[in-house]
């Protein structure tokens, strides 16, 4: 198949499955085209079959306020025209999914065929503004397949949106190979060279991240264990972060690594990852941390629990109940053998359930689906 895919090139999790899954479409023999405003953060390599296009800014006096969704509807009927595109796959409803049903009604219904992916916020969250709804309500039925990461996000789109058409449940995934144990990396020995325990949270640190709580729930776990926490990747509430860590007397003990390129390296050093969010439809970067082989202490919100199984792979807390979080964390940290058995059954699900190999067939299932069946379902 021609597949078109359109994301975020930002550090974010929908720039990353969108990514990830371009790369994988690409190596199962599909041409793929990533279009977005800059190359996204995990197309660090050259790839077969799979090319990248930039949507080049609109520039002209007259146009003070961003014209990026036109630019970029402009960019895929180029595109598609160009190479033959079947299917245009977006990625985050906004505004991608209007850009790409103009573009498909441009170059034509019988022609191009378009599918969208709800990440999370773009139906939890800003797609709710009210001058934002009506543009992702009628997206979501215009588009000839919808898909969703979790039953949750399906659940909520559907409550929220007064669409009635069918919502493909399609898991977010990891390449299971890539995120691998390492127990005894030279990471490891490096940022904790006495046998400290490693704790890590990956984010882009807005402010539903809640990651605040996880520096307060490190505080007290730090009380008790010999222990460092990683944070990574970067966002609005770094400032504030950084303040508190300061002020709670942790400024040794917790690291601020910023965007990292090679986020497995960290993660298979680490023992524990936490996740505080307060919505979160499915937590891509606890996947890829239980794929390491961390177990995951995060809130009990959104598509977490899809993912993270209470007393096997992690816990889950109460969204704001940092101590309960610490609780859990020192639970695993204590015990070494109780954190084996997590730590297997966290890899174990990960290979099991959402191994690259077993999600993007579903992909490729769903684009088959739609070609075949031809037209939008309201
Ligand atoms: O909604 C967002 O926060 C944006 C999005 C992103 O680009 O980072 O994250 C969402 O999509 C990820 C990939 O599907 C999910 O793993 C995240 O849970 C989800 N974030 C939220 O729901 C807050």
């Amino acid at each position: 198949m021609k597949i078109g895919i359109v994301c975020y090139p930002t550090y974010g999790g929908s720039g990353a499955v969108a990514t990830e899954l371009g790369i994988a479409l690409a190596g199962r023999g599909h041409e793929v085209h990533i279009i977005s405003y800059a190359a996204p953060f995990r197309l660090a390599h050259f790839y077969d079959n799979l090319v990248f296009h930039a949507v080049e800014k609109c520039t002209y006096p007259l146009f003070e306020f961003d014209l990026y969704p036109l630019a970029l509807a402009g960019k895929c009927i180029e595109v598609a025209r160009d190479h033959g595109l079947e299917i245009l796959h977006v990625h985050y409803a906004i505004p991608h999914a209007v850009s790409a049903f103009l573009a498909r009604e441009i170059v034509g219904r019988g022609t191009l065929k378009l599918v969208t992916t709800l990440h999370g916020t773009d139906s939890t969250i800003v797609g709710r503004e009210p001058s934002l709804s009506p543009l992702v309500t009628f997206s979501l039925r215009e588009s000839d397949g919808v898909t969703a990461v979790s039953c949750y996000l399906e659940d909520v789109t559907r409550r929220t949106y007064d669409i009635a058409r069918e919502i493909e449940v399609i898991p977010n995934f990891v390449d299971t190979k890539k995120f691998a144990p390492a127990p005894t990396s030279s990471f490891r020995s490096r940022i904790a060279p006495k046998g400290e325990r490693i704790l890590v949270h990956v984010s882009n640190f807005r402010p539903v991240k809640r990651v605040q709580d996880a520096i307060r729930a490190f505080r007290m776990i730090r009380a008790r264990v010999q222990a460092f926490l990683l944070l990574i990747g970067d966002g609005p509430d770094r400032p504030a972060c950084e303040k508190l860590a300061r002020e709670s007397g942790l400024s040794h003990d917790v690291y601020f690594l910023g965007k990292q390129d090679a986020v497995e390296e960290v993660l298979a050093a680490s023992d524990l990852f936490l996740l505080p969010s307060e919505i979160e439809s499915f937590g891509l970067s606890a996947l890829e941390a239980m794929s390491c082989g961390v177990p995951v202490i995060s809130t009990d919100c959104g598509g977490i629990p899809e993912v993270n199984i209470h007393g096997q792979t992690g816990y889950l807390v109460p969204t704001g109940d940092v101590e309960a979080m610490a609780d859990c964390a020192l639970a695993l940290l204590l015990d070494r053998e109780k954190h084996e058995v997590f730590s297997e059954a966290a890899r174990r699900r990960a290979v099991n359930d959402f191994d690259v190999s077993r999600v993007v067939p579903h992909y490729e299932r769903f684009y088959e689906e739609i070609l075949m069946r031809g037209g939008s379902q309201q």
